[in-house]
């Protein structure tokens, strides 16, 4: 009687070896798990991924500025706290993609969302149709000094500039949309173009329009990050900024800090 071949110990170590190097050689080729959606508050450390460009996969890389424009730096009409700080984490990233869309707000004199114009101040609310319009100072008026790019701003990286605002009847806070949705700018067709599906965003102002191009973005099915250090708030409210980057992440966008 011939004896039973002796069970192969080493078969499951060989295994073991197989799946080792086979995973290493697919983090080697940039394939790795989309982190999840965070739940949590963009003040908790935990919800805040490292921004590892590098890692990234092979999907044209994509940059939105969101209106880094004088007006919305110090000294400007609407100046957002420490707005001129994005300049600086702006001009490092650009040369890293290969689509950079700077978002402009552009109105015209005497638009409908300044308080000026309504005898009233800036903060106070009305109606415009049937949206609810926060009332701002005179802002970024077409070809003033106040609406062009922040002048530090290395301009020569952008790839595609997009205005918005400039129907004098209504807001537009997103870079895809005007906040009555009556008028798409172009950008999700352009994008659509390109065949670009993800976008990194940054920019001013977190609370407005970057959360709601971020918002559009997403509703769009585009995979948003938004490049936390790369953003400032207004916060009218306190928390606003806080508030407004939870909602990004509870409709799927990711925070991350470069
Ligand atoms: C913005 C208020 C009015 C912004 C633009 O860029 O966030 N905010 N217009
Ligand atoms: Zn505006």
């Amino acid at each position: 009687m011939t004896a039973l071949p002796k069970k192969n110990l080493s078969m499951p170590y060989d295994i073991v070896i197989v799946i080792i190097l086979v995973s290493l050689m697919l983090s080697a080729c940039g394939l790795k798990t989309v982190p999840r959606p965070l739940e949590g508050r963009a003040d908790d450390a935990d919800a805040i991924i490292p921004l590892d460009i590098k890692l990234e996969n092979s999907e044209p890389k994509t940059l939105i500025l969101i209106d880094i424009q004088n007006d919305f730096c110090p000294g400007g009409a609407l100046a957002v706290p420490e707005g001129d700080a994005v300049v600086p984490a702006a001009n490092r990233l650009m040369p890293v993609y290969s689509h950079v869309i700077a978002t402009q707000d552009w109105h015209p004199a005497g638009h409908h969302s300044f308080a000026s114009g309504h005898g009233k101040k800036p903060g106070d609310i009305v109606m415009l149709g049937n949206i609810r319009q926060i009332l701002w100072p005179d802002h970024c008026v077409q070809g003033t000094h106040g609406a062009e790019f922040h002048p530090a701003l290395h301009r020569q990286y952008f790839t595609h500039i997009v205005q918005k605002g400039i129907n004098p009847e209504v807001d537009s806070y997103s870079a895809f949309f005007d906040n009555a949705r009556l008028k798409s700018t172009g950008l999700a067709d352009y994008l659509h173009r390109k065949g670009i599906t993800h976008l990194d965003i940054m920019g001013l102002a977190t609370d407005y329009c970057v959360k709601y191009s971020a918002l559009d973005a997403l509703d769009l099915g585009f995979q948003v990050r938004i490049l936390l250090n790369g953003c400032r708030g207004i916060n009218l409210q306190p928390g606003d900024t806080d508030r407004a980057l939870s909602e990004i992440t509870s409709a799927g966008g990711l925070i991350v800090n470069e």
